[in-house]
């Protein structure tokens, strides 16, 4: 069984959000569109409390991008954003979320980020979603949404890491590309991982064939 997972796709990575993922905001028609096509919708949405640990403003002398040694590895330090209950956490008002049968909310310890829909980012603190996915019978997940070269990626890797079949959908994302090559090194390592590519173009071909 198939589900379609949207990430992160909210205010705050679109254009005129904290932290604005280029082209963000264009991929809302094709994601309504895919959702249409999928039994199964699921969404992921950033959450984190003020003061979040990832927030370069909790980190004197330090600026957003920067990366900061924690007891979880490195971790890369961003502006505030998707704040629980803010404007910018919401989901793009023209998102249709209707069909959404589970949204797994992430980062809202402040010590510890999560990109990954699967873990968070000590790789061993379950979501909850592999637990879902599983009693559902769900074993193929085509992933949407911002941004590839972090949540979609590290759900992607994630995801083929347990044993599941993903495939990213290459125009339904963007990336950050901040520093610039990030979304390249992002597909290369998806591919090494055994995750699989595909367009909403060849895809309406695969869903019509089924
Ligand atoms: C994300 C950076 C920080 C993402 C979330 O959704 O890709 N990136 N928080
Ligand atoms: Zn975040």
């Amino acid at each position: 069984m198939q589900a379609l997972l949207i990430v992160d796709l909210q205010n705050d990575f679109c254009p005129g959000g904290a932290l604005a993922v280029p082209e963000g905001d264009r991929i809302v028609p094709l994601v309504n569109r895919l959702a249409g096509q999928f039994e199964h919708v699921l969404q992921t949405q950033d959450w984190h409390p003020s003061g979040h640990h990832s927030f370069a403003s909790v980190h004197e002398g330090r600026e957003p991008f920067d990366t900061i040694q924690t007891s979880y590895g490195e971790q890369t330090l961003w502006p505030d954003h998707c704040i629980q209950g803010s404007k910018g956490a919401a989901f793009h008002p023209d998102l249709d979320t209707t069909d959404t049968e589970l949204i797994v909310r992430k980062g809202f310890r402040r010590e510890i980020d999560s990109y990954s829909a699967f873990f968070e980012n000590d790789h061993e603190t379950p979501t909850g979603l592999m637990g879902y996915l599983r009693e559902r019978d769900i074993d193929t997940l085509y992933v949407v949404g911002l941004a590839t070269d972090f949540c979609v990626k590290w759900t992607a890797l994630d995801g083929a890491e347990q044993g599941f079949d993903v495939c990213v959908i290459e125009d339904a994302v963007r990336g950050i590309d901040q520093p610039e090559g990030t979304v390249e090194e992002a597909w290369n390592e998806m591919s090494e991982a055994g995750v699989r590519r595909t367009s909403t173009e060849a895809l309406s071909g695969e869903l019509a064939t089924e």
